[in-house]
Formats: structure tokens, sequence, C-alpha cells
């Protein structure tokens, strides 16, 4: 669900909530140097010369026309590409495909998308890994469906393009299936060859896009990484919407001094479970924090030292599970930490007043539940009850949901996933994503689950990147020496790392297969890895 661009009011309050999210450009580089040129300068020229033929050529027996091919110069971190982009001819689908001119790896990154989609995907943002760059991937990316011709405003997040039923199934299933093809065909064009390997990388609503690819689409991908993955979007809208509704209320939302209260509250109990007082909470399943601590006397608000009994329940709900009739649709609700940051609670939970007293969450659940469920823009969603919903529900779930846990098809032809997520993610829930980890090992085994799924969790990390903990990992090369090597991901030494503004590391940890978690040793620098041990 995570936010491309904003502008605007909403920009405002986008800059308030998570300075991260605008800060994007050129923060994914990670330090990263691009290799020397690897293809003769002859080459490159001809690659050069060929890029702006391919205008006008079509693809897919002529159901797919490249209406625009163009040089783009290098700008770090980006190598120089051939930028084409090509529309189906039947449909609003449209895909852009970066191709490197000079030292092509011969391989494909297809970049997942975010939010409603609407827009090609960047990757420079920093939810994307930095070897697409400095490894030279050719690059794909869909607009999901249909173009938003826009910065996400009010048009956006209402998601209108969901009442066009073709539209409705590229965004949420076909569109990346459907541009696959055409757009390899595109890479053999230009080339010579088709890419000796294919993967996927996408997080948020591109993490459900993944997901939607191992599930539903195995043959399509030899690697894919699903960062923050939305596989249970039906379940994560019904939370959205509990959510949204309770915080809407002013007398249940908690003020900036009781957010701190609250937070103040949960490191005292939670933090050092880990080993270490750091202000992140790397052991989440320990923490078992109950609000009632900080109750009122006699419930009321009577100031900012406690919460009232209907605070209480704002932060039970926004912690708890909900699930609807029958336990069709669930969502295991969020972890406590961060409460009060900008990239923990602030980011998709607690309302802002840009946003007209509504939160992200409200925002995003508001349009879903008008336009992919009641179709009607006039529908309440405060009044919205998804009991009363379920055969709607159960239909746009056989098209959007990604929360199958049979990834047998994905475990025989030898594909690899794997599975990340920040532990203060709120939008989709860590708990939510350890779920659907621990569903697939209870249906393929403990061996297959293994031999094709790893889980991560990133602790005190935000909604796709950001947060008090360290967040970065290039998890594009993590599976590419899993798939080309045979070297499991949790098997390579990987670090998180927290970045400066100049790309400089200032704070590791290691990377934990899920369900260990990184333990403090009791001594060392607290900013380095060494110092730390993965322990169940
Ligand atoms: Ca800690």
């Amino acid at each position: 669900m995570s936010i491309p661009n904003a502008g605007g009011a909403l920009r405002l309050a986008l800059i308030a909530m998570a300075p991260a999210i605008l800060a994007a450009c050129g923060g994914g580089g990670g330090g990263t140097v691009l290799p020397p040129v690897a293809s003769a300068p002859e080459v490159s020229r001809n690659l050069s010369e060929k890029c702006p033929t391919l205008r006008g050529e079509t693809l897919a027996g002529g159901t797919v026309v490249i209406d625009d091919a163009r040089l783009v110069a290098a700008q770090s971190p980006q190598p120089a590409y051939c930028v084409l982009t090509a529309r189906f001819t039947r449909s609003s689908l449209r895909f852009e495909a970066k191709l490197p001119v000079e030292g092509w790896n011969g391989k494909l990154a297809f970049l997942g998308g975010g939010g409603f989609d609407g827009q090609f995907p960047k990757a420079t943002d920093p939810q994307f890994s930095p070897s697409i760059f400095s490894e030279r991937y050719a690059t794909i990316g869909t607009n999901g469906g249909y173009d938003y011709g826009g910065p996400p405003d009010a048009g956006y997040f209402a998601a209108r393009f969901a009442l066009d039923d073709t539209k409705l199934l590229d965004f949420t299933q076909q569109s990346e299936h459907r541009a696959l093809p055409p757009g390899k065909e595109a890479i053999n064009k230009f080339f010579g060859s088709a890419p000796s390997r294919s993967y996927f990388e996408g997080c948020s609503m591109g993490g459900h896009d993944a997901l939607m690819q191992a599930q539903r689409f195995p043959e399509d991908f030899d690697g894919i990484v699903a960062r923050a993955p939305a596989g249970n979007i039906m379940g994560l809208f019904v939370q959205f919407n509990r959510i949204s509704k309770q915080v809407r209320q002013p007398a249940n939302t908690l003020n900036a001094a009781k957010q701190s209260l609250l937070a103040k509250s949960v490191l005292a109990q939670c933090d050092t479970l880990d080993g270490l007082a750091d202000g992140i909470i790397s052991k989440p399943s320990a923490c078992n924090y109950n609000a009632s601590a900080l109750r009122c006397t006699g419930g009321a608000d009577t100031g900012d030292g406690c919460l009232s009994d209907a605070q209480i329940a704002t932060v039970n709900t926004i912690t708890s599970p909900v699930a609807t009739a029958h336990g069709a649709w669930s969502h295991p609700g969020y972890n406590f930490g961060l409460e009060d940051q900008p990239k923990g609670w602030g980011e998709y939970i607690w309302p802002q007043a840009a946003l007209g007293g509504n939160s992200i969450q409200g925002m995003f659940s508001d349009g879903f539940v008008r336009s992919f469920i009641a179709r009607d823009a006039a529908y309440d969603p405060l009044g919205w009850n998804p009991d009363q919903w379920l055969p709607r529900m159960a239909a746009v779930g056989e098209l959007f949901s990604a929360n199958d846990p049979d990834l047998t098809r994905l475990n025989a032809r030898g594909a690899k996933l794997i599975l990340w997520n920040g532990t203060n993610d709120t939008s989709v829930s860590a708990r939510d994503t350890a779920r659907y980890y621990d569903s697939v090992r209870n249906t393929l085994g403990a061996a297959r689950t293994n031999e094709t799924v790893e889980l991560f969790l990133a602790p005190g990390v935000g909604h796709c990147y950001g947060g008090a903990g360290p967040d970065r990992v290039d998890l594009l090369q993590a599976m590419a020496t899993w798939v080309e090597r045979g070297v499991p991901a949790s098997s390579q030494q990987l670090q998180h790392r927290k970045l400066d503004a100049a790309g400089a590391t200032t704070m590791a940890r290691p990377l934990c297969k899920y369900p260990a978690y990184a333990r403090y040793n009791g001594a060392g620098d607290v900013n380095s890895a060494a110092s730390y041990q993965c322990v169940e």
C-alpha cells in the first residue's frame, strides 16, 4: 500500500507523517558502486542506435504496441537505459521496460507496484534492491492496468478504476502476468536474447503481486521477493476499516502526548526482552503489553498522563485480531512499538488533519469499500459491516486474495520465495506475514518449505523501509544467489543496514530467518551486526 508520490495537501500530510516516502530519490543506492562496463563500446553504440527504432513496433501478435522508446542517460545510481513504454490495444494496461545499453547482466527484474497503482513503479524507491542498478538488470513494471494521472489525492484513494471489470482483473491479479510475455519479447528484440533468469520484487501491493505470482503463476518467475506483502488483502481491508472507524472518533484517538506516554510504557515492558534497551522491540512475539496499565482513574479522559477507556479500546482494536463470520477473512492486528513515530503508528493508523481527520488506513479502505465492494461512491464506509457483504467479499477475494499457502507448484519447479516485513509496519502487519509463512509450513511441511521459502522480519522497521531499526537489505541479490548458486538467503550472512543521507551504514543487524530474532550478545558495539546472534 505504499504511496509512490504525493502532492498538494496530502503531500504536506505525508511529509509530516513519513519523510522517507518523499526523500526516496537517491536513497536506494546503498553505497554500491556500478560495475565496470562489460560490453564493448561498439555494442553499446549499436544498442543506443537501435533503441528509438523500436518505437511503433508491435508485440504479442499485434496486441501490444511499443508507443515510445528513447535513450535516457545514466543518472546515478541508474545506468543508461533504453526506456520503452508499451500499451495493450484492447485494455488500458501499459508497461515500461528499462533496458541497460551497456553491460546487461542477461536477467530481468520485474518490479511490483504500490498502493492502488496507476503508474509505473520506480526502482529508485527505497523498497527496491540496489543491485537492480549495480548488476544491470533489465526491468519491467506495469501501471497495474490503468493510468492515474497525478499524485495520490482523493481521486486516487477513491479507486474508481475498480468499477471497470477489466481494470479490476488487471489490478488484482493479471497485470504483471499479462505484461511478462510481451516484455520478454521486447527484451529479445532489443538484445537478441531473452532473459536467462526472471525475478520479481515488490513491496506492499507489489508484495501482494509477488505472492500472486508465487501462488497462481508459479511458472512465470525463478525467484520472487515479497516485501511487506499484502497477500491477505481482504483481511487487511477489513482490519483497516475497523481501526479507521475507531480512530476517526475524536474521543477515541490519542494525541501526541498520549502516543508518547503509550510508547514509553510499551518500551519499559518490551524493549529489553531482546537483550538490549535500544528503543527497538526485536522480539515482538514476547511483548504481551496491556494498555489498561495506563487507565485514567474512573475511565474518563482526565489528561495527558493516562488513557481513557475509549482510548484503551483504540489500542486494543489496533493490536487485536478481527475475523468475518465463519472466519472467511481475518487479520491478526498490529505489533506494539513506535506508537508515537511517523514511520510507526503515525504512518497508517493515526488520523491526520490534512486528510480531513481520516487516516491512511481509512483512505485506502474507504476506496476499497466503495469501489471494490459496494460499487457505490456515496456508500458510507463508517457503516460498513463486512458480514453483510460476504458474497461480494467472496467474489472480490477470488480475484484479489493472494493468501493461498499451497506453494506446491512453486516448490515443484525449484523456484524460490523470500518474504520480508518490518515488525512495526502499520500497513502490512508482520504478524500477518508470519502467519502466512506458518500456514505454508503447515501445508508443505518443513523440508519443502525450507527448499522454497524464507521469511525475515526487520525489527523496528515501518512500511517497506524507514523506522527506528535498520531497514536496507539487497534481497534481489540474495535471491539471485539462492537461485543461481543454491545458497539460501539465510546462509549468506546478510545484514539489515541503516544508512545516513550519504549512504554510509550507521547501524547493522544480522538477518534472522523467522522465527529467530537478533539478540544482543550483552557486549560489543550495539551498531555492529557482530554483536548479535540469531536465536529462537
Ligand atoms: Ca530492544
